[in-house]
């Protein structure tokens, strides 16, 4: 019961599970874990690939000789194992070069080399099989407004990602870009706040139907956002590329839960939400360990995720399931056919109806017994009903 298995399509970071502990207080408290034993524990646990930054397979400053026979190892894990590597992204923010952005620093040798950076990126994804790329702006923010740099970072942030793009696109790459907004950290503000933002952004770029977003659970959270709001508008935008589930709560630092630990009720609709809507991509979780754990913690967290997901999706369809639930919404979707035949595309004709329109009274009185509703839900969470 419960037991992850590939087709579930659950992925890891190789920084998740390899996380060290290291916070803004304290040292690391956990080794390091070598990229091909990351690979075949995983696939132990029954996930389906692992996904990376070019500097959690290859640090920055490897001689080439060592960089072969590191991806030489990786990816003879790959091959034992059958674990995929969905998706890849470049560290754009660890690098004190990007103290002050990488595609939008004030400095063109900056923005230059941060190109040059996810262009290798993409060669070392496609070498590896990822067809997600995913662009998180983590540096592209500020402390300081007096630069007035904020109307001017769009127009670099476009441009990079349309190099990208086009670069993919000329070296025959099947990529699709999957951009993550968060509100702030490592900055003070990050300039791609949250989905809309995002969003918003696409439809000012060259190649628009090549991106799309990598929404997190714990941005979202971090800005006061309903994840499950933001993901519902990605998905209805044909906009959901890749996702990021983990936890967090509230008004917080980035915490990168394990995925359900917080916020049940939250990851629950999540579930319903992704499990109904026919998304395919990888359930990815971008979240680790607690800094009180050893190397055991870490599989346990790893385990709890994908264990946690199961059980909520077995809950959903549960829920759904449920003719007391059915019944609910069926009332409450109950449409007299009179107004819908008002509403839709315009004519000048139903807007002369609409203008003679007197709302019945019981429009106002209704209830929507949303009360029931929510409670046969959280009854299904605890475990009392289905
Ligand atoms: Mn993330």
């Amino acid at each position: 019961m419960y037991q992850p298995r590939p087709e579930h399509k659950f992925t890891f970071g190789l920084w998740t599970v390899g996380n060290i502990g290291r916070d803004p207080f304290g040292e690391a408290v956990r080794e390091r874990l070598e990229p091909d034993y990351v690979v075949y524990r995983l696939a132990e646990l029954g996930a389906y690939g692992v996904n990376l930054h070019d500097e959690d397979l290859i640090p920055r400053g490897t001689p080439p000789a060592e960089r072969e026979a590191i991806l030489r190892r990786f990816k003879k894990a790959l091959q034992d194992t059958g674990l995929k590597v969905p998706m890849v992204t470049a560290n754009l923010f660890s690098d004190p070069a990007f103290k002050d952005g990488a595609l939008t620093s004030p400095d063109p040798w900056v923005r230059a080399y941060a190109l040059k950076k996810s262009l290798e990126t993409l060669d070392l994804g496609a070498e590896l099989g990822a067809q997600i790329y995913v662009v998180w702006p983590g540096r592209e923010g500020a402390e300081v407004d007096a630069t007035g740099k904020a109307p001017r970072v769009w127009a670099w942030f476009r441009e990079a990602l349309d190099f990208m793009a086009e670069y993919a696109e000329e070296q025959g790459y099947n990529y699709r870009f999957a951009l993550e907004p968060k509100p702030n950290e490592p900055r003070g503000d990050i300039y791609l706040p949250t989905v809309g933002s995002m969003l918003a952004l696409i439809g000012t770029l060259k190649h628009p139907h090549r991106f799309g977003l990598n929404p997190e659970f714990a941005h979202e959270t971090m800005a006061g956002l309903n994840f499950v709001h933001a993901v519902a508008q990605a998905l209805e935008m044909g906009k959901l590329f890749h996702i990021d589930l983990n936890d967090q709560r509230m008004s917080r630092f980035d915490q990168d839960l394990r995925f359900g630990s917080e916020n049940l009720k939250a990851a629950f609709f999540l579930v319903d939400l992704l499990e109904a809507s026919g998304y395919d991509g990888p359930r990815h979780f971008d979240a680790h360990a607690l800094r009180t754990e050893d190397e055991a913690g870490v599989w346990a967290f790893a385990r709890g995720c994908m264990r946690t997901y199961l059980i909520l999706k077995e809950k959903a369809q549960a829920f759904r399931a449920d003719p007391e639930v059915k019944a609910l919404l069926e009332a409450y979707y109950q449409a007299d056919p009179e107004p819908l035949a008002l509403l839709g595309a315009y004519s000048r004709e139903k807007a002369q109806r609409l203008k003679q329109l007197e709302l019945p009274e019981a429009c106002r009185s209704r209830g929507y017994a949303l009360e029931q509703l929510d409670q046969l839900a959280v009854e299904h969470l605890l475990g009392v009903r289905g």
